[in-house]
């Protein structure tokens, strides 16, 4: 019998299903984040109805925010909202790092509850620097990141400064998320599709590197998301993730002749595809499964997150045929 890969998807817990709509009926998004027996029950939500191989902790690459002094808020329908953006290098200067149990203990708690009750592995995540960079200096969500781009490229200086900060934040935040039990980890660049290939190197990489780096001796696997991963494949396996996770842009039986087999391939499925009718999923997730069948490491996900519009059936459809495929 093959064995078939595990499955779990970005953004399985949300407001597609009809289970977190009722409780964020009554709670703020960050109410939701803070108080560890929702984020725990809503982070157990997906596996209960679907059964994925793993938990995501519910949370946001943006409370991190908090462990600079930085105040975000979620604004229903438009998503999240930065108080004060910052705009000139002393808005950078001022930003005093704060500790990390204090402003995300919350997060610990969340993870303690839940790996007593999983079956399954919990990964826990963190936003690039380069990503969560650029939600505090647009201050809300961004098609093109001009006002980043602009700084990146205006004021490099400043703008290292900024990535230095938010990464050393991101450490302790990472190493508190392993000290309270975590699995493994994705770091996510949502944002990485906006730059050039050497200004990926420049400003996002190196970060990215540097964390990997210092959480290295904590023997955690690292998934390194990217929009634009297939693009910026071969830099970051220089990094040696345990796993890169591919957009869906790519054909991702090509990758490994970018991506060795000691590092896992994760990811790749249009998440459009989810609002196609189910025989269209069940072609589209055997295309891959198929693909990757003789693969040493493949972990199926979508090519980025689920988004709200999603049917559940659909979701549901998805993770049966990846189970199916066992027999
Ligand atoms: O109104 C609501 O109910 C809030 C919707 C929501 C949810 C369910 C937001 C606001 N964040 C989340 C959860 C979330 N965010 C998870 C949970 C775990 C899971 O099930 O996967 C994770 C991993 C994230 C990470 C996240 N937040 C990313 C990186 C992943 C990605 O999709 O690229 C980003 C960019 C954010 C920012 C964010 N949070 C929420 C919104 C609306 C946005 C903006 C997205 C954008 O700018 O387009």
């Amino acid at each position: 019998m093959e064995e078939r890969p595990p499955v779990w998807l970005m953004r399985q817990a949300g407001r597609y299903m009809p289970e977190y709509r009722a409780i964020r009926a009554k709670y703020s998004f960050l109410e939701m984040c803070r108080q560890p027996e929702l984020a725990a029950t809503i982070t157990q939500q997906p596996l209960k109805a679907f059964g994925m191989d793993a938990a995501i902790l519910f949370s946001d690459i943006l409370v991190i925010a908090d462990a600079l002094g930085i105040t975000v808020h979620f604004e229903d329908g438009v998503g999240p909202i930065i108080e004060k953006a910052l705009n000139t290098e002393k808005d950078v200067t001022l930003l005093q790092k704060r500790t990390i149990k204090e402003t995300l203990g919350y997060v610990a708690q969340a993870i303690s509850l839940l790996k007593p009750l999983l079956q399954v592995p919990l990964i826990g995540f963190c936003g690039a620097p380069f990503t969560v960079a650029s939600y505090f200096i647009e201050g809300k969500s961004s098609r093109d990141l001009k006002k980043t781009k602009r700084w990146m490229l205006s004021q490099p200086d400043s703008f290292h400064q900024l990535l230095e900060k938010i990464t050393e934040c991101t450490i302790d935040y990472l190493e508190m998320q392993i000290a309270a039990g975590i699995d493994a980890i994705q770091i996510f660049d949502s944002w990485a599709s906006v730059l050039a290939h050497a200004q990926f190197e420049e400003f996002s990489l190196e970060y990215l590197r540097k964390i990997l780096n210092r959480i290295q001796h904590r023997n955690i696997p690292v998934i390194l998301f990217a929009k634009g991963s297939s693009v910026f494949a071969k830099p970051l396996t220089h990094l040696n993730p345990a796993a890169i996770s591919l957009d869906w842009n790519c054909d991702i039986t090509q990758m490994r002749k970018i991506v060795p087999s000691h590092i896992a391939l994760q990811g790749n499925l249009d998440p459009d595809i989810l609002l196609a009718p189910n025989n269209i999923i069940r072609k589209e997730v055997q295309r891959i499964l198929k693909g990757m069948k003789k693969d040493p490491g493949y972990v199926f996900n979508l090519g980025h997150g689920i988004s709200p519009d999603v049917p559940t059936d659909a979701v549901k459809t998805l993770v049966d045929c990846v189970k199916e495929a066992a027999g």
